[in-house]
């Protein structure tokens, strides 16, 4: 149970981590070596895997051939807990403290828990909240939530330390795949002045400066997916 410990050590450290997100359902089972050279050739120190609409079963096949073919450590990003799979390592465990439906504050935890009992992966609690990145993100689409907008930092603020305060051990902050705006640089960094907990940033992130700028503001693990799903790293 290290990936927690792992973070926390390198936020204290104010050292920066990597994770690119893996969409089973974007990928072939064909393609994972050729995937897994390009990750370890940027170094990334984990591989999220989890998508909005994935179908059953998937995400498990995807997770063991990812495991035979690399050392990184995978964690669980799970749209919905069907996607939860002990050949992982890890798994954030979610709430959307952004939004108001219960069923991804609380239900999907509920219904993830007979599997979780049995399972080996390191669970880890994080407090997930919805920014405003300008496009109708899948994560809406499907949790039917609000994102908080950018300019109300006050709100994102007070939900982050919420988060905090309910015992999360992670605050993520997500302006969705395939995000027109990032979460802004005051966000990012007022968010962070206020939680003594790793920080996680994702959504939009297309180049180098995008994520330098994101390190440089406070996140302590930044997430990419499209940007390298469309080799643009
Ligand atoms: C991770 O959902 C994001 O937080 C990934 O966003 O696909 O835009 O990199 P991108």
């Amino acid at each position: 149970k290290s990936i927690l410990s792992n973070i926390q050590n390198a936020s204290k450290k104010s050292q920066k981590l990597l994770a690119i997100l893996l969409d089973p359902d974007k990928s072939t089972l064909g393609e994972i070596s050729s995937i897994i050279k390009r990750i370890e050739k940027l170094n990334a120190d984990f591989i999220f895997v989890g998508g909005s609409f994935v179908e059953d079963g998937v995400t498990s096949n995807f997770v063991k051939k990812l495991k035979e073919n690399t050392e990184i450590p995978i964690i669980l990003f799970p749209g919905d807990y069907s996607q939860v799979t002990n050949y992982a390592d890890g798994l954030l465990f979610l709430s959307l403290l952004s939004g108001r439906n219960p069923e991804y504050l609380i239900e999907q935890q509920i219904k993830a828990v007979p599997f979780l009992k049995n399972s080996t992966l390191e669970i880890i609690p994080t407090g997930y909240i919805l920014i405003d990145g300008g496009t109708n993100s899948s994560v809406l689409k499907v949790s039917k939530t609000s994102p908080i907008p950018q300019n109300n930092i006050e709100l994102a603020v007070s939900t982050a330390v919420a988060g905090m305060y309910k015992g999360k051990q992670l605050i993520y902050l997500e302006a969705g795949s395939g995000a027109k705006q990032v979460v802004s640089a005051e966000l990012i960094s007022e968010v962070k002045k206020n939680i003594s907990i790793p920080l996680i940033v994702g959504g939009g992130i297309r180049s180098k400066e995008q994520l330098k700028n994101a390190y440089k503001n406070g996140a302590d693990l930044v997430v990419i997916g499209t940007a390298f799903e469309n080799n643009e790293l």
